[in-house]
């Protein structure tokens, strides 16, 4: 048996991570004093084998099926030669913040038990997947594009693949070789991963080996056993700080966090410091126009030593708001209520 953390490349220190099995987790608190992106080093991975070693003088990615014209495969030079895309996007894992249904709702749900740190913000470059599907001659009765990753095959489920729709396959999806303006990372998909922006982070296939385009609704274990009916991901928001975090009564503290949603970009920012009795409106910085999160800041000037509990509340521009408590979810997706974050005020280090 292969040690848990061996499924992961890179290294895993404790200040920035909590490992929960092939799984890591980022701490919110290795956000902090860091720039708009996550850098490689603390972003999470989420692995349903292990990282698997892809050569990528050897490496092709095929587009192919019965929803093109004409198949075509591309090497990794080929396609770092196209013409290419730089933008900013987020992954979350369906599963982040799954914890909370158990600790905030005493309703537990099955599954990696994350905290908030299954998300991350990187700046990816690619190439546009509508591209290659259309110098495949890409058939108007094309319905879904399958894309299969080549790390091992999961228990009796084969290789991690999931179909995603043509609209959205034709919109925003990156087919994307840097992160953060190097190669991608061996966990993160070395050579080539897709980035599916807005949508859970099932949909952004690493390793990418393969895409068939077909001209039927395709399914497969990662959209009927795993992940049904999730697409794009909830408003939440996040504190850049430790989970009981302990700070000095002499105030006043800049409390900083990051909002973000799937769905659109966020208008709003409300913090409570009193467990949701009061909320106060928290300045935004830089990045309004960015889909991927919303950094922001706020003062807070505690007046007595003790347990308190921050929470934080964001609005996306369609509306939709954080709510303080989020309806059963069978697989525990999706929690997007206020997170009560515990902070303990003390007089002295
Ligand atoms: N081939 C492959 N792609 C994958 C996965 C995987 O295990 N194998 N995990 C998915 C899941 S569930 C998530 S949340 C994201 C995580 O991306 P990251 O590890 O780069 O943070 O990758 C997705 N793509
Ligand atoms: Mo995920």
């Amino acid at each position: 048996m292969r040690q848990a953390t061996a499924a992961i490349m890179k290294p895993l220190p404790g200040n920035l991570f909590r490992v929960h099995g092939e799984n890591a987790e980022m701490r919110w608190e290795a956000m902090s004093g860091q720039g708009y992106h996550t850098p490689a080093d603390r972003f999470f991975v989420r692995n349903h084998t292990w990282t698997p070693r892809v050569d990528a003088t050897t490496w092709r990615l095929r587009v192919h099926g019965a929803g093109v014209r004409s198949p075509l495969e591309y090497g990794y030079e080929e396609l770092r030669a196209m013409p290419s895309r730089t933008y900013d996007a987020a992954i979350e894992c369906a599963g982040n913040g799954r914890r909370f249904y158990d600790t905030q709702q005493h309703d537990a749900a099955p599954g990696t038990q994350w905290g908030l740190g299954g998300i991350g913000v990187a700046r990816w470059r690619g190439v546009p997947l509508r591209r290659l599907l259309k110098e495949a001659g890409l058939r108007p009765e094309a319905v879904d594009v399958l894309a299969t990753g080549l790390d091992a095959p999961f228990e009796e489920y084969g290789h991690v693949r999931r179909p995603l729709p043509v609209g959205k396959a034709m919109d925003d999806v990156l087919v994307a070789y840097e992160m953060n303006g190097e190669p991608l990372p061996p966990d993160h998909g070395y050579p080539v991963r897709l980035v599916v922006p807005g949508w859970v982070g099932i949909a952004s296939i690493k390793w990418l080996g393969d895409i068939e385009v077909s001209t039927t609704e395709l399914h497969t274990p990662w959209n009927t056993v795993f992940y049904p009916d999730v697409t794009t991901q909830p408003v939440k928001s996040a504190f850049e700080l430790g989970w009981n975090a302990r700070l000095p009564l002499a105030g006043p503290h800049i409390l900083r966090g990051r909002s973000w949603s799937g769905q659109g970009r966020i208008v709003r920012v409300e913090v409570g410091f009193d467990g949701g009795q009061s909320w106060h409106e928290a300045e935004h910085h830089g990045r309004r126009l960015v889909s991927a999160w919303l950094p922001w800041h706020i003062s807070w000037a505690p007046q007595r030593t003790g347990a308190y509990e921050l929470m934080a509340r964001a609005t996306d521009e369609t509306g939709a708001t954080q709510p303080l408590t989020t309806p059963r979810h069978p697989y525990g997706y999706h929690f997007d209520a206020v997170i009560r974050h515990p902070v303990e005020i003390v007089n002295a280090w």
